[in-house]
């Protein structure tokens, strides 16, 4: 595999759901009986903004508690080995890939662990809870939201992104089910640009027709061995 220069990796729910952290189609879509678009909205924040802090509070103590899999340490050791460009993108907002040991990650959706002032604009790291109006350590105001996109905004450093597709060999999405743009289409701007798409994945996703090549499984047996495979064993 030493022909490979410049790897894009888009990683999705699925390659946390090994470590206990819920998929968001798993079920029926809702998320502890909220519909995700409902929490996940700015309008959402707007129209019952207890709701939705309590909703992240909640989230943001799942993912202290959880534990990076194998598939999180085979990408951090990706991340380190890997001779050629890598660009490691996520939609998740969890911080097991760091804690996988990858470096640079870059979170397109944003982040449970930090937190983002509407007043003065400031974006901190934060691990505790945001439901009792803490104040922001840069103005004092009471106006802290979660650092997440939600729907309807815009994701974080798509130009980085689209730049490394224009440019990438190979593309790799891994546990995620293609049903949320622009994430959604990264395979076809990386497959137009000449790259080689492969899919890593529990089960055949949204944009699978769009893959040079799917393989199904669980992410923590398909990716160490595809890690593997890429550093030449
Ligand atoms: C934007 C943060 C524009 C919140 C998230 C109609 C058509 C097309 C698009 C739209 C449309 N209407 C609206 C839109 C746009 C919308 C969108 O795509 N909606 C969808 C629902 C149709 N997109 C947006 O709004 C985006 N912004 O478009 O802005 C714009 C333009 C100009 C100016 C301003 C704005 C923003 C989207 C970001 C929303 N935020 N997350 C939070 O986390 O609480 S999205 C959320 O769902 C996740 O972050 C993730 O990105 C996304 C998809 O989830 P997945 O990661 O794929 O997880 P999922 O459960 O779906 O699938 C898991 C997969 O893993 C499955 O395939 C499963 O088989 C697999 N799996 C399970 N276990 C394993 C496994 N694989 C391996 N191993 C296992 N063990
Ligand atoms: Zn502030």
């Amino acid at each position: 595999m030493t022909s490979l220069q410049r790897i894009v990796i888009l990683t999705g729910a699925g390659v946390s759901a090994e470590s206990g952290l819920r998929t968001f189609r798993a079920e029926d879509g809702l998320w502890e009986g909220h519909p995700v678009e409902e929490v996940a909205t700015p309008e959402g924040f707007a129209r019952d903004p207890d709701l939705v802090q309590r909703f992240y509070d909640e989230r943001r103590a799942q993912v202290i508690a959880a534990q990076p899999n194998a598939a999180h340490i085979a990408l951090g050791r990706l991340s380190g080995e890997f001779a050629g460009e890598l660009l490691l993108v996520t939609q998740n907002i969890d911080d097991l890939h760091e804690r996988g040991g990858a470096r640079d990650v870059l979170h397109m959706h944003g982040q449970a662990l930090r937190v983002w002032c509407q007043s003065c604009d400031a974006r901190h790291d934060w691990r505790g809870t945001l439901r009792d109006g803490p104040q922001c350590p840069s103005c004092g105001a009471v106006a802290m939201r979660p650092d997440i996109v939600w729907f309807g905004e815009m994701p974080y450093q798509m130009e980085r992104i689209f730049d490394a597709l224009a440019r990438a060999d190979l593309f790799v999405s891994i546990g995620t089910s293609g049903a949320v743009y622009p994430a959604a289409g990264f395979v076809a701007q990386a497959s137009q640009a000449g790259a080689r798409t492969l899919e890593l994945n529990l089960e055949p996703s949204q944009g699978s027709r769009f893959f040079d090549e799917t393989q199904l499984g669980p992410a923590s047996e398909l990716v160490p061995a595809w890690v593997e495979e890429v550093l030449g064993g």
